[in-house]
């Protein structure tokens, strides 16, 4: 084998300047994303899966432009993390001019004004006006363990609760967390200890449990099968994600996070996924006025970069010992420079706006869907993060066949797509918000005849 250049792909610009269209230069995949699947299947660990079978050399705005000249409608932002548009020029040009100041000290080592001016814009902007504190990390899970480690060391406690459906990771502790076994933990045990799982509510399927009776039912149990005192942390996401973008009933959430604070317990909210305008307010914790703890964040953050965070009171945070918490590349400065690019976005490009006029289109072609074919059971969600939940119509069962067939339709037609849901039967609309509003109908068009087709 002859060694073959990293770029042997040709390199184009990406950004919002890239010719905003769904375009099928070629079936997909085409010719070079074959090439490339191949190359694959004999160089990359089977165990890491592509769900949409093409490379891309491009994206920008609202569409990925792939190898063969394709350009697909993006209805996925790379699992919500593209928030701001990929290749945002504001992102662009902040880490172009970092990257060629310095690329890395390690944050431990020699500090740099980046990392704290993230910290401070994070305590501002995470719910709750009380004195908080950041530390910087790398992915979603990182963020995640963290909060979990930060809590333990402040209540000394060391039991934690996550509840059904979700998803807060793939390492150790994070698997232990994360309810789902398949793809998620089959083969991968044993999981950390210590972990408890409690019922969630989940409107749609859980007889209508009103947010008081699910929460009851979640506390009544975490009291008797954990018991208070010895529990450090409940751990939630506002809106399950991968789970599939399960909304709880109104009054869910201050529930719990009001028996935790009666408690002594750290309520912590994983907004890895709610987090930075998507849900069509900054945090998915404003829309019922919670004020949780801490709050992991990651994804959206630094649009597209790899950073994560906790922020939280700073008497929860400062409980542990100095060197107890980072990491060689945590808060590294190139990815810190595109957050607070990505950050000035959100706070002042009107992002939580466009995330909520989004979230009316998909309501309106989604909720029109559901009315006209009964195998469309729910649609649910917040601003530019709303899911379909597919079933049998006869039986209410999910219909994981047909959610995988619609996904397949649509992206033979050139539409990414993703799916969701413990049962798989979810399609989860997950736009980049720089997306305009044909071709987001145009994809959604698709879908609607992927439902008419299969
Ligand atoms: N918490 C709520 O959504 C990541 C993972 C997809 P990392 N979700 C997408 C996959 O199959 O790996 C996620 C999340 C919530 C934590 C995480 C973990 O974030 O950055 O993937 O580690």
């Amino acid at each position: 084998m002859t060694a073959r250049s990293p770029h042997a792909t040709t390199q184009i610009q990406g950004g919002p300047e890239l010719p905003q269209r769904r375009l099928l230069a070629t079936s997909i995949p085409g010719p070079r994303s074959k090439d490339l699947l191949a190359r694959k299947t004999s160089a990359v660990a089977g165990g890491v899966g592509i769900s949409v079978p093409v490379f891309a050399v491009a994206a920008g705005g609202g569409v990925i432009v792939d190898v063969d000249g394709n350009s697909l409608i993006d209805l996925g932002s790379g699992i919500a993390v593209t928030t701001v548009g990929n290749a945002a020029p504001e992102v662009v040009a902040a880490v172009s001019a970092q990257a060629a100041s310095f690329t890395h000290t390690c944050f431990m080592i020699t500090g740099y004004e980046g990392y704290v001016a993230v910290a401070e814009t994070l305590n501002r902007l995470t719910p709750g006006d009380h004195d908080k504190r950041t530390a910087l990390f790398n992915s979603g899970s990182e963020a995640v363990e963290n909060a979990i480690k930060i809590a333990r060391a402040h209540t000394g406690r060391q039991a934690v609760v996550a509840f059904d459906h979700a998803y807060h990771g793939r390492t150790n502790l994070t698997m232990a967390l994360t309810a789902k076994a398949h793809p998620y933990k089959n083969g991968f045990g044993p999981f950390a200890p210590e972990v408890y799982r409690a019922p969630l509510s989940y409107p749609y399927r859980d007889g209508g449990l009103s947010g008081a009776e699910a929460a009851r039912r979640a506390i009544t149990m975490i009291e008797k099968q954990v018991g208070a005192a010895n529990l450090a942390a409940i751990i939630i996401e506002p809106i399950q994600g991968e789970g599939g973008f399960i909304v709880p009933a109104e009054g869910f959430l201050p529930a719990l996070s009001r028996w935790a604070a009666d408690n002594g317990v750290v309520f912590i909210a994983d907004e890895v996924q709610t987090g930075f305008a998507r849900t069509g307010a900054m945090f998915a914790s404003d829309h019922e006025g919670l004020v949780p703890d801490l709050v992991a964040t990651a994804k959206g953050i630094a649009g597209g970069l790899p950073l994560s965070a906790v922020t939280g009171r700073a008497e929860i945070m400062d409980a542990v010992h100095v060197g107890g918490l980072g990491g060689t590349y945590g808060g590294n400065p190139v990815a810190v420079a595109a957050a607070l690019a990505s950050l000035d976005l959100f706070e002042h490009g009107g992002l939580v706006e466009r995330a909520q006029q989004i979230g009316a289109i998909l309501r309106e072609q989604l909720d029109a869907l559901r009315d006209g074919d009964p195998r469309v059971g729910d649609v649910r969600g917040r601003g530019a993060m709303v899911a379909i939940e597919l079933v049998d119509p006869a039986t209410g069962d999910p219909d994981a066949a047909l959610t995988a067939r619609i996904a397949a339709y649509a992206h033979a037609r050139g539409v990414v797509l993703l799916t969701a849901g413990t049962f798989g039967n979810v399609i989860r609309f997950l736009p980049p918000l720089s997306i305009g509003d044909d071709l987001l109908r145009e994809g959604l068009g698709v879908v609607a005849e992927a439902l008419e087709t299969v």
